[in-house]
């Protein structure tokens, strides 16, 4: 098995301080989210940023400050940004983060009912996103919110867009979606070809389940406030770092050694800016 990669998705479009006052979302509590996550044991960064008003943006500018921020503080972390955005956001809203110089964005591979709205992603708005990716050497993770978004994906291999090894975020739990089961799970790991990569995105209470059967599978884990905001029930969480720090914690009594960002761009067959620089 490879070493474990754990992504931390800090903030999220959906949560806000109400739901949890420790939620960053301001360009400097996301970097200091970030560095402290990292420093717990993560090795990928997935971010969305947030507007003066504390919404969800995709302005090119904050993501800017943000990742600048970031990298000041931990300048070897992997850093994704999301070009999912939040529900309803047009499609040139959210190609925005592309613009920068960034190793990793995320490709929804499909539309899937998401709570109380649709998050739209027709084939014509995943080829785009994918051929700008390609163009400018951006390593996808692929979002997979429903089973039937891992033949979209394929569909775009075969069309070129894509290159193997693909690597697969399981985003399972949001309402709407695929349910966070453990069965589930092996069904979407089952599914993909086997040179491919994946990682697990449990929402809610399926965050802590999933991420252990990743771990066991060989998979690798996400956790953070974008997909829950509780270290137990009833519990919230005081930090991202916290809920990275349970992933290695169980990474260690089972015997899975974490990766670094180094190893971790090596597992993913990123090429490292930083190293070219
Ligand atoms: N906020 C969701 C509607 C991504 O980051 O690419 C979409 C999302 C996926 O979070
Ligand atoms: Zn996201």
């Amino acid at each position: 098995m490879e070493k474990l990669i754990i992504t931390a998705a800090i903030c999220g479009a959906e949560a806000y301080k109400s739901d949890n006052p420790d939620l960053p979302i301001t360009p400097a509590e996301l970097a200091q989210a970030a560095d402290e996550a990292y420093r717990a044991g993560a090795s990928i960064i997935h971010l969305h940023v947030r507007d003066e008003n504390g919404e969800p943006t995709q302005s090119k500018a904050v993501f800017a400050e943000t990742i600048g921020l970031i990298k000041e503080k931990c300048p070897e972390v992997i850093i994704q940004p999301s070009t999912g955005g939040a529900v309803g956001m047009s499609v040139e809203e959210r190609l925005q983060p592309l613009e920068l110089e960034v190793e990793m964005a995320t490709l929804t591979c499909g539309t899937v009912n998401f709570g109380s709205g649709v998050f739209y992603n027709p084939p014509q708005y995943i080829e785009r996103f994918a051929e700008i990716m390609k163009e400018r050497g951006i390593k996808p993770e692929i979002e997979v919110f429903e089973v039937g978004m891992i033949q979209n994906a394929l569909r775009l291999w075969k069309k070129g867009l894509l290159e193997m090894p693909l690597h697969f975020d399981f985003v399972m739990g949001v309402p709407g979606g695929i349910p966070g089961t453990v069965k589930n799970l092996l069904h979407l790991a089952e599914t993909i070809p086997q040179q491919c990569s994946w990682t697990v995105a449990g929402i809610g209470r399926a965050e802590l389940p999933l991420a252990a059967m990743a771990i066991i599978m060989g998979g690798h884990v996400r956790v953070g406030f974008e997909d829950n905001l509780f270290y137990r029930y009833k519990q919230l969480a005081v930090s991202n770092a916290e809920l990275v720090a349970r992933v290695v914690r169980l990474a260690r009594e089972l015997e899975r050694p974490v990766a670094k960002p180094a190893e971790a761009r090596r597992i993913l067959g990123i090429a490292s800016k930083k190293e070219e620089n």
